[in-house]
């Protein structure tokens, strides 16, 4: 019997690779002759462009090109808004290159084609551009209000979007509340920071009419798609490739960013390779961020902790711009009841449009807020009911035997009503009070304090809509004369490792080495039918897809495999690479299965020889191949989810606050979550640390800072800070495993699962261990230490 795999804890096939530096990132695509772009953007966070003159730059030595709105053709348009929603106005996206207006600062105006990129640099600095700089509003409550300058004048006002979604009868629940908790909680802005910034490259050929695109993104069928579309090309003439992608975290899935088009468009003009590499201030200023949110929210409860009606309404900032529509919002809006029961639910957001980069999902994308949101109301309502903080939850937490618990009314990013499918909330819970202990941690906190250490306890509970459709697909193929076994996706991986998590689930239907499986992503040419990699969904999609590809595959192999050793595919297992006859050490190997269903196969090799003399794989009188089948082992096939499947957990964590410094300690952190049955763990871990890495960047360090005229005043990494290991603390990582009823691999996603509940943990935290010194409540984020000395300063001691 071999081993299952899934299941397993396997390293990741793609690390020796990338470790080494052997990685192929889109700079690392050699591309003979190829010219280089450097982008005009915008210093002014609203302008009116009287003139552009270009003619300096391109009498510049060494330049190519300069394009500008009015020469780039079919491209001067407003880019695509991908996901539609009634409850949008006119929603307004960014053209490739500006035209009459510029609407944030970092808004690409004009590029520069060039011999290299110093060239192309110096070449856009002469490009004069004539501004009449318009007055802005950066505050998010202020942009709402009559009178505050519009970001965009054609439009009414800064709305860009309204919506009310209502679960149960709030009105009715809250005039029986006995006591209601309100509170007003604000997420800062942030930006995915992936180490490689985003990047493309592009090369037409002529006599094939053939445009290859490389391009550093986490969905090349789209971009495919939409390049072929906007060229008039025949879509199986253009090729994109995602090469290794170094971090995307949603960022690199906007769909599309100017030079997306705009490098193509000069490689297909100038009849050479054309190159951008994105740069680290033009990837803070110029590629989409995300998380201001301003939420108030209200818990209606009985005496007894227990909630029965909640209403939140929240103020999402969109950037200048919503390509990607409603998503985070809406992700937030429903997501706000956490897991908890409460069955009566109004929560309303206003998108607002303001004069900076464009926000998109960025991991977690909008949870985080709706979290932070709930979670501090639930501390709120302990302390105002002189409830113990995990006793709240305990009496609000959804029990196993209420799943599927349905949210009639919120309708999720997918479009279907929330519905929680499956869980263990309340074993979650315990486990984590288990090990965190709060009775004896109250003993260590009251003899710290007694030392003047300030010690505290925070927790919050999260849950996560994953695996959103609508298709991935997968097709899988044993090669003859190899035996490997090649898998291709529609997906990309920007480092969850899928060529190892897939491999597996193929590995266990087909009995091979997971190392002889080659997962092929990221390439229009090996597969071509798909959405891209986000919303923590691979696993879910892709994987069923695959899995039940490799299903299909099975079945054609033992059935190749039961004529050539003339037994029934009842009696035959495979495993380690080839078809055994149970019981025995009769076995044909699967690259001589495969090179025998194709009977007019040449080889070279003796083993393949040897293979060719066995029986066609099929017996009957007729042709070589019967009706309905095929030649090789190989199949595709695809699946789509019924609905979101819903992940959870719980993380808590001591902290230690030095009120001296203002300086954050984390001494322990726990993390309890569960994504369905967990193909390998030890990705899983790596997704979550992840996740919690950048999770504690948000609720300690991150935040972008736009000063009142809407610079971005902090586009660097000495002064945005994202945390180093150093910052990052161990994380006791504990897993349970409820498997969804949804799909068949009981698989729930985990890859934005990490960052949602951190800023509420540490916000818990700080506040448990500042409580004797301060009545104050941490519900902004990134907590820095100046926010600590705010709060010590105003403090009146609380006892
Ligand atoms: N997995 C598993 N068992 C499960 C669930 C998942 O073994 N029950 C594995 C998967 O097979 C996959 C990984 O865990 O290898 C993450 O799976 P999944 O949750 O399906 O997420 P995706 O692969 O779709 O990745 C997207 C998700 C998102 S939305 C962001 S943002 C994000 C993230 O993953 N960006 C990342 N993780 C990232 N990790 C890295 N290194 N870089 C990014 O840009």
């Amino acid at each position: 019997m071999s081993t299952k795999m899934f299941g397993a804890r396997i390293k990741r096939n793609i690390d020796p690779q990338l470790l080494v530096g052997e990685g192929s990132f889109v700079d690392d695509i050699p591309l003979a002759g190829a010219l280089h772009v450097a982008f005009v953007r915008s210093p002014f966070a609203r302008a009116k462009i009287n003139s552009i003159s270009t003619e300096l730059a391109e009498q510049h030595p060494g330049v190519a090109a300069v394009y500008t709105c009015d020469n780039i053709g079919a491209l001067d348009l407003e880019l695509p808004q991908l996901i539609p929603h009634p409850c949008m106005n006119s929603p307004r996206t960014q053209r490739p290159l500006a035209r009459g207006d510029v609407f944030y600062v970092g808004q690409t105006v004009a590029m520069v084609v060039a011999v290299d990129r110093y060239t192309a640099e110096d070449a856009a600095a002469l490009v004069d551009v004539d501004y009449e700089r318009l007055p802005v509003e950066i505050d998010l409550e202020k942009a709402i209000l009559d009178g505050a300058p519009l970001v965009h004048p054609t439009h009414p006002n800064n709305i860009a979007a309204d919506l009310v979604q209502i679960s149960g009868d709030p009105d009715s629940a809250i005039a029986g509340a006995e006591h209601v908790t309100k509170i007003r909680v604000q997420v800062d802005r942030s930006t995915a920071a992936p180490m490689e910034c985003r990047a493309v490259a592009a090369t037409f050929d002529k006599v094939m009419g053939e445009l290859t695109v490389w391009d550093s993104t986490q969905g090349p069928i789209a971009i495919r798609g939409g390049l072929a579309s906007i060229f008039n090309l025949d879509e199986d003439k253009v090729r994109v490739i995602a090469p290794h992608v170094g971090g995307g975290f949603g960022q690199k899935v906007l769909l599309f960013y100017p030079d997306e088009l705009l490098v193509p468009f000069a490689a297909m003009q100038l009849g050479r390779p054309v190159k951008f590499i994105e740069d680290r201030r033009e990837n803070f200023i110029g590629s989409s961020q995300e998380r201001t949110q301003i939420h108030e929210i209200e818990l209606y409860a009985k005496k007894n902790g227990e909630v029965i009606a909640l209403v939140d309404r929240f103020l999402h900032d969109t950037g200048a711009f919503i390509p990607y529509g409603i998503a985070v919002a809406q992700v937030a809006s429903t997501s706000i009841a956490g897991p908890y029961r409460i069955p009566n639910i109004r929560v309303e957001f206003k998108a607002v449009y303001t004069p900076t980069v464009v926000v998109t999902p960025y991991r977690g994308c909008g949870r985080p807020q709706a979290n932070f949101a709930i979670e501090r109301a639930m501390d709120k309502l302990a302390e105002e009911l002189g409830l113990d903080r995990f006793e709240v939850r305990r009496r609000n937490l959804i029990a196993d035997h209420e799943f599927p618990y349905l949210r009639k009314g919120l309708l999720f990013a997918d479009g279907l009503p929330v519905s929680l499918d499956s869980g263990q909330y309340h074993k979650a819970l315990q486990l984590l009070t288990e090990k965190l202990a709060p009775e004896e941690f109250a003993g260590q906190q009251k003899a710290a304090r007694d030392a003047g250490r300030y010690l505290g306890l925070g927790l919050s509970f999260y849950v996560e809509g994953t695996g959103l459709g609508p298709y991935e697909g997968g097709h899988i193929k044993i090669h003859p004369i190899t035996g490997k076994v090649y898998v291709n996706t529609g997906l990309t991986s920007q480092g969850q490792g899928h060529d190892t998590v897939f491999a597996q689930i193929v590995a266990d239907q087909l009995g091979v080495a997971v190392t002889d499986v080659i997962l092929v992503e990221g390439d229009t040419k090996a597969f071509d039918w798909g959405v891209a990699t986000f919303a923590s969904r691979a696993a879910v999609v892709s994987g069923n897809a695959i899995h039940k590809s490799a299903l299909i595959v099975r079945k054609k192999t033992l059935a190749a495999a039961a004529n050539m050793l003339e037994v029934s595919p009842d009696d035959l297992e495979l495993r380690d690479g080839a078809a055994w006859v149970k019981g025995s050490n009769r076995s044909v190997s699967l690259a001589a299965i495969a090179t025998a269903t194709n009977p007019l196969r040449y080889a070279f090799n003796e083993s393949a020889k040897a293979a060719t003399q066995f029986a066609p794989a099929s017996k009957h009188d007729g042709p070589p191949l019967a009706e309905g089948q095929h030649p090789g082992l190989e199949a595709t096939d695809y699946y789509s989810p019924p609905s979101a499947t819903w992940a959870y957990g719980v993380h808590g964590a001591i902290v230690e606050v030095d009120p001296d410094l203002c300086a954050i300690k984390i001494k322990r952190y726990i993390c309890i979550h569960d994504c369905g049955n967990m193909i390998n763990p030890t990705i899983v871990e790596g997704q979550v640390m992840g996740g919690i890495a950048q999770g504690i960047g948000g609720a300690m360090y991150e935040r972008i800072e736009y000063d009142t005229e809407g610079n971005l005043i902090n586009a660097n990494f000495v002064d945005f800070l994202v945390p180093y290991a150093t910052e990052i603390p161990p994380v006791e990582i504990l897993h349970l495993e409820t498997p969804t009823p949804l799909n068949p691999l009981g698989v729930k996603g985990v890859g934005e699962a990490g960052c949602i509940p951190v800023a509420a943990v540490i916000a818990s935290a700080v506040e448990d261990a500042l409580r004797p010194l301060t009545h104050e409540h941490f519900y902004h984020v990134p907590i820095t230490p100046s926010a600590i000395h705010a709060a010590l300063k105003k403090a009146a001691p609380a006892n």
